[in-house]
């Protein structure tokens, strides 16, 4: 069977990215890391279409882009931050014209609808704005010493080249929400994007290196890897980058963070999640079914952020159902180019083995089908990685439910008092994102409060998916811990350091501690 080609539309995309469909040119060398691959091939989940087709790096290409990064970082951390902004601002221009392509291209090759294509580009603006406003504001405090004449402060310092791995589901955003921080702090990057996605990547390292380039700045600042886990490993466990910033599955971000700490690196990891809305009797049905049907359905049930349970209070159950599987049943599912279209393809077609296996297991435990789950076939299904979201009725002690799986499958749980839907709510592994829809202060007071949800995001009657840049991004327990995006993230990609000075003419020690040997 021949592999379908990619469209004129398409091509044209491509083309005025600066990309030469099948053999982009990341990276030449052949693999080496054990293995793996001396290719990798990226096949849009749309139609099928083999797109790209990239050479994993060599060692010799791997240290020299080290050795490369390592240098650049030497000269980058002189830049004034301000004026390190002034370039990261430059990629915010550059991103605002190449929205359009570059939000078409994470469709094509990731799946998502357009609509989140461009929404994903437009993540990469807001945080290329958020970092030009830090450039400036890159402050440390300054303490009242104990001791007299002495003055404490303390300051950050650039860190070093810091390691990106980023997920398939956000190709270029998750990326940029470390490295345009990174670059502001005077970090250097190496991103090792997910194998799947490749070509967004190039798309995005082309644009930086032309801004990087026009304004003289020495190669190496911004990097690419592309290579699949064992990539990824390496990176970990390389002692020159002080910062791993890593953001995927539970299981990559284990083998991460040990790696990494072996080594007494610091990381920042940003892994599963098994997001919850508790529907309250006193939610406001309207806005809990908008923001249900986003979180599930949205970007195919593949983001780290997607609604997996809705813990509804018995009350509001059956009408609350009923309406959602009407509105399931209004659910248009295809080409995710095509605009009207609300639900594209999974990433692959393991992605779609996995999601018939949970979909078996979880009947198999007792879930009970509230609206059926199916993979989609014939035209314009060809490629096999189209899926009908699925809703079930369990328990929330199910191994299943206890499990992301990242795809379409909503499971509904009911409750009888606040307390319970908040101890159900917490009891998963994982504390990504959360929600409560209620008019009731008392219950949305205490879903926020130390007794409620156990989350890095808790939320109020919005759903749990579609943060913005401007507060900290991520989560605890097997969420892993670390914060991206905004707030005072950057703090984690610089090196802080206490001073403490003495301007007078004495040695006065801490502590009252006297240490005298007498003149
Ligand atoms: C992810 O899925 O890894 O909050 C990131 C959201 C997006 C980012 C998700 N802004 O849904």
């Amino acid at each position: 069977m021949t592999e379908p080609s990619i469209n004129q539309e398409m091509g044209a995309v491509l083309k005025s990215l600066g990309i030469d469909s099948i053999n982009p040119g990341a990276s030449t060398g052949s693999g080496w890391f054990p293995g793996t691959r001396d290719r990798i091939d990226s096949y849009s989940p749309v139609d099928g279409s083999r797109i790209a087709s990239v050479e994993i790096p060599g060692r010799d290409v791997y240290e020299s882009v080290i050795n490369t990064a390592e240098k650049a970082f030497a000269e980058w951390q002189l830049i004034p931050a301000p004026k390190r902004g002034e370039i990261v601002r430059q990629l915010g221009v550059e991103f605002r014209n190449y929205k359009e392509p570059l939000g078409k291209l994470v469709s094509y090759e990731m799946g998502k609808s357009i609509q989140e294509g461009l929404g994903e580009v437009q993540e990469m603006i807001d945080i290329c704005d958020y970092a030009v406003g830090l450039s400036r504001q890159l402050s440390g405090f300054t303490m009242h010493s104990e001791r007299p004449f002495h003055r404490m402060y303390e300051q950050y310092h650039p860190l070093g080249p810091v390691g990106i791995i980023s997920a398939f589901n956000f190709p270029i955003a998750v990326w940029s929400w470390n490295a345009m921080i990174a670059f502001v702090c005077g970090d250097v990057c190496i991103w090792k994007p997910s194998e799947k996605v490749p070509l967004c990547a190039i798309a995005c390292q082309k644009i930086v290196a032309r801004v990087f380039n026009k304004n003289g700045i020495p190669e190496g600042v911004s990097n690419l890897i592309v290579g699949d886990y064992e990539a990824g490993k390496h990176l970990a466990g390389d002692k020159r980058l002080p910062l791993i910033s890593a953001t995927g599955s539970t299981r990559m971000g284990k083998s991460v963070g040990e790696t990494v700490g072996a080594r007494l690196g610091r990381s920042i990891l940003e892994l599963g999640g098994n997001n919850a809305i508790i529907i309250s009797g006193h939610a406001d049905l309207r806005l809990a079914l908008n923001s249900a049907l986003f979180g599930a359905v949205g970007t195919a049930g593949q983001r780290c952020t997607t609604t997996r349970r809705l813990i509804i209070h018995d009350s509001v159950f059956d009408e609350f159902r009923d309406r959602l599987v009407h509105a399931y049943g209004q659910l248009l599912i295809g080409n995710p180019l095509d605009e009207t279209m609300h639900v594209g393809p999974l990433i692959d077609k393991d992605a779609v083995r996995l999601f018939k296996e949970a979909l078996k297991k979880i009947k198999q435990e007792g879930g009970i089908p509230i609206v059926e789950g199916e993979v989609l076939e014939g035209s314009p299904y060809e490629s096999g990685c189209y899926v009908k979201p699925a809703i079930y009725l369990v328990r929330n002690d199910y191994e299943m439910v206890q499990h992301e799986t990242f795809a379409p499958i909503l499971y509904l749980i009911k409750y009888n008092t606040i307390e319970e839907a908040i101890r159900i709510h917490n009891d998963v592994p994982q504390g990504l994102s959360s929600s409560i829809m209620s008019n009731n202060l008392r219950e949305t007071e205490l879903f926020l409060s130390h007794a409620g949800s156990d989350c890095g995001i808790a939320n109020v009657n919005i759903g749990t998916s579609g943060a913005e840049i401007g507060g900290a991004f991520g989560g605890e327990k097997e969420t892993g811990g670390g914060r991206e995006s905004g707030s005072d993230v950057w703090k984690c990609y610089m090196r802080r350091q206490t001073n403490t000075i003495n301007f007078g003419d004495r040695i006065p020690l801490a502590q009252g501690i006297r240490f005298d040997i007498g003149e």
